[in-house]
C-alpha cells in the first residue's frame, strides 16, 4: 500500500510530470533515475473527436465503440417513453385475453396496422401438462395473428382476425403467434410462427410459417409449408425459429429471426439471418448464423447504409443498440435502459430498399407480466423514442431514468438469498 506521504508526492506531481511512484520505488532507491513520460492532461472540454493523445481503454472504447463521444450526440442512443393504448379490452386482466409481440406497424390506406399474437380462451395459461384442447400450456398456446388499424397510434381499432388457427393436421394448427409483416412488389407476406403442439412441450419448438395477401386487410392465404427450415442436428437452430422479421435490404428480404438452444432449463438466445429474393423463399441462412450474440425477440431497422438492432433481453449485449453496415456483423453503438421488449416499430422506409436509413421514432411492445403470473396475459404498450436521423428530441436522450424506491425494493431477496447471508453472517461470527 502507497503511504501517505507518497500519496502527497504523487499528487503534486502530477499535472507536471507522470513519474512511476509505487512501493517498489518507495523501498529501494532506484539505480537510474526513474522513466519519466509526458503527461498530457485530458482536455476540459469533451472532444467530439478522438484526440491525438495516450488514452485509457475505456476512453478509446468512448471514441471507436460509440457514435459519438457523447450519447446525447449518438444517433442510435435513446431513452424510451411508454403510453398506454386505448381501445384494447383485456377482460379485467383476468388471464383469458392476452395480445402480445407486435408486428412492426405499417401505414397503408391512410391508417397504421398492427398484427399480433391474440389470445381468448377459457383460463389464463397453465404449463404444458395441464393444457387441454381449449386450455392453453403457455401466453401464446392456442392463439391467432389479429390485427388493429389507428389514425394516431394511441387509439387502436381491432378488426379481428387475420391469421386463424388452421384445422388440423395442417402446420400450425395448435397456434401461430409472433408475426411480422412484409410488402413485396406492392403485395403483402406475414411470416409466423405456426406450433403443431403446445408450447412447452418439447420446449418451444416451431417451424416459420407465412401467408399472403393483395391488402393489409386480407384475405390472408397460407402456404401451408414451412418457410424458414430449422438447422440440422446438433446445431443452434435446430428446434425453434421464432420471430422472423423481414426487412428489404440491398434488393433482397432480409429475414432476421431467434433462436433458443443450449438445452433447457437455461436457453441461450442468439438471432441469426436468412436472405431471399422470393418471400416464399428459398432463404439462405447467414454462414455466420447467429449475427447477433444478444437478445430475445428481434427488432431491426434500416438506417444509414446498414441495419440497426434493438438487443432488448438475455445475452452478455442485452439492452445495447447495434448497426452492422452489411446487415451481418454487428456492433455495439450504444448502451440504453428500460428497452421495449418485443419492440415493432413503425418504420417509414422498412420495404423501400432505402441506401440511407432514416430510423425510428416510435412503436409497439409489450409488457408480458401485466398484472399478476397467476393471471398470466400480456398487453400492447405504446413506446417512443428518438433513433431518427429526422428528429432531435432533447428529452429522448438523457441518460437516466429516475425509478421509486418501490421499483427497486420489488426487485428485494429471495428466501433462499437470505438464508445464504444469514449462513455468511453467522459464519464471520463464529470465525
Ligand atoms: C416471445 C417470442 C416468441 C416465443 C414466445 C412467443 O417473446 O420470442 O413468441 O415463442 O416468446
Amino acid at each position: 500500500m502507497k503511504s501517505y506521504k507518497s500519496l502527497l508526492l504523487c499528487s503534486a506531481l502530477s499535472g507536471l510530470l507522470f513519474t512511476a511512484c509505487n512501493s517498489e520505488t518507495e523501498k529501494k532507491a532506484p539505480t537510474e533515475s526513474p522513466k519519466t513520460t509526458e503527461y498530457k492532461p485530458f482536455p476540459f472540454k469533451l472532444p467530439k473527436e478522438k484526440p491525438a493523445q495516450p488514452l485509457s481503454r475505456a476512453m478509446e472504447r468512448n471514441y471507436d465503440t460509440y457514435k459519438a463521444s457523447r450519447p446525447e450526440d449518438n444517433e442510435l442512443y435513446t431513452q424510451f417513453k411508454y403510453t398506454e393504448l386505448k381501445g384494447f379490452d383485456y377482460n379485467n386482466h383476468d388471464g383469458t385475453i392476452s395480445r402480445r409481440d407486435p408486428s412492426k406497424v405499417i401505414f397503408e390506406n391512410g391508417k397504421y396496422y398492427v398484427y399480433y399474437t391474440y389470445r381468448e380462451t377459457e383460463t389464463s395459461p397453465k404449463g404444458a401438462k395441464a393444457s387441454t384442447e381449449t386450455i392453453p400450456s403457455a401466453d401464446w398456446d392456442l392463439a391467432e395473428i389479429w390485427y388493429a388499424t389507428s389514425e394516431d397510434g394511441f387509439t387502436w381499432e381491432e378488426q379481428g382476425v387475420a391469421i386463424p388457427r388452421p384445422p388440423k393436421p395442417q402446420l400450425g394448427h395448435r397456434s401461430v403467434s409472433t408475426a411480422d409483416i412484409l410488402k413485396w412488389n406492392g403485395k403483402f407476406y406475414m411470416y409466423y410462427q405456426g406450433f403443431s403442439e403446445a408450447s412447452g412441450t418439447r420446449g418451444d419448438d416451431c417451424p416459420v410459417l407465412m401467408s399472403y395477401a393483395d391488402s393489409p386487410d386480407g384475405p390472408w392465404t397460407p402456404t401451408n409449408k414451412v418457410v424458414i427450415p430449422n438447422g440440422p442436428k446438433d446445431t443452434w437452430d435446430q428446434y425453434s425459429i421464432h420471430d422472423p422479421y423481414p426487412l428489404v435490404h440491398n434488393g433482397k428480404i432480409y429475414l432476421y429471426y431467434k433462436s433458443d438452444f443450449d438445452g433447457q432449463p437455461d436457453l441461450v438466445r442468439m438471432q441469426g439471418l436468412a436472405i431471399a429474393t422470393d418471400p416464399a423463399g428459398p432463404f439462405t441462412k447467414s454462414p455466420l448464423n447467429p449475427v447477433l450474440a444478444s437478445g430475445h425477440e428481434t427488432t431491426m431497422f434500416p438506417f444509414k447504409e446498414g441495419i440497426a438492432a434493438l438487443t432488448i433481453r438475455d445475452g452478455n449485449e442485452h439492452y445495447t443498440v447495434q448497426y452492422a453496415e452489411d446487415g451481418e456483423n454487428f456492433d455495439v453503438a450504444a448502451i440504453v435502459e428500460l428497452m421495449p421488449a418485443a419492440a415493432g416499430p413503425f418504420i417509414p422506409d422498412a420495404f423501400t430498399d432505402t441506401d440511407y436509413g432514416r430510423g425510428i421514432t416510435w412503436g409497439l411492445s409489450h409488457f408480458t407480466n401485466a398484472t399478476t403470473w397467476a393471471q398470466n396475459h400480456a398487453v400492447l404498450v405504446r413506446f417512443d423514442c428518438d433513433l431518427s436521423l429526422d428528429v432531435n428530441d432533447p428529452a429522448m436522450k438523457k441518460h437516466h431514468v429516475y425509478h421509486r424506491p418501490d421499483v427497486y425494493y420489488r426487485q428485494g431477496l429471495g428466501q433462499k438469498q437470505r438464508e445464504r447471508i444469514a449462513k455468511e453472517n453467522e459464519a464471520l461470527r463464529n470465525k
